[in-house]
């Protein structure tokens, strides 16, 4: 059906700090990554209306958290990226004890798309955050971005690789390859959100 294809979204607000995270009685669902791997890109895919979140070829670009309603009845929100080499130290430990912070204890957020991309192997920060929701016990999609650039082959490996890798995992939903240049995966992807979502009512109230 057309309508499921894309979610209309609208930015909310953006948060350097939790007392600035919106009280709202909506679920979350979140984008977590390394720097440029491509989780504002995967947001304006998803969303019908194109280039809300600020997409950029210089990693570091998103750096607060942005929370984004839409009209499916959950917010999406994008997340600074993890391992940023060129922010001082201070701020790359401030990035990443609130990125923690939010994934671990956000009571609103139900579903964690952990994107890694498709090109290279999973980096150890990539297998922190995962172990780092396993702990929490929070849900959480494994997202493969930028597979427009490997062949179809190479994308089934690696799927193949990470479903291995996180064969013993208790809270991991599913492996889903993406592209935000051909739209491969969205369909999966958003189907996928909206399931978690629903399966966990639709609002806190
Ligand atoms: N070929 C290709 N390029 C992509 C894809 N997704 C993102 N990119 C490119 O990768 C770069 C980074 O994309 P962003 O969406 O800004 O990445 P990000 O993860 O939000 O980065 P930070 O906010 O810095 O953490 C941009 O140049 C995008 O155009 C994709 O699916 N395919
Ligand atoms: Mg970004």
């Amino acid at each position: 059906m057309a309508h499921d294809l894309h979610i209309n979204a609208e930015f909310v607000k953006g948060a350097t700090a939790k007392e600035h995270f919106p009280v709202s009685p909506l679920r979350e669902v979140a984008m977590v990554g390394r720097s440029n791997v491509g989780k504002s890109s995967l947001i304006n895919t998803i969303a019908r209306r194109g280039k809300m979140a600020r997409v950029s070829n210089t990693p570091g670009k998103t750096q607060e958290i942005n929370f984004f309603v839409t009209d499916a009845g959950f917010m999406l929100v994008d997340l600074p990226g993890y391992g940023y080499a060129k922010v001082s130290k201070t701020q790359r430990e401030q990035f990443s004890n609130l990125i923690r912070e939010y994934v671990t204890q956000r009571e609103p957020l139900v579903l964690t798309c952990v994107l890694i991309d498709a090109r290279h192997d999973p980096q150890p920060l990539d297998l922190a955050m995962l172990e780092e929701l396993e702990l929490a016990q929070r849900s959480y999609v494994v997202v493969l971005t930028k597979c427009d650039k490997l062949k179809p082959g190479a994308v089934a490996a690696r799927e193949e690789q990470l479903r291995q890798v996180l064969s013993q995992c208790q809270h991991l939903v599913d492996v889903i390859p993406t592209s935000s240049q051909t739209t491969l995966g969205r369909h999966e992807l958003l189907g996928c959100m909206k399931r978690i979502v629903h399966e966990h009512g639709k609002g806190l109230a």
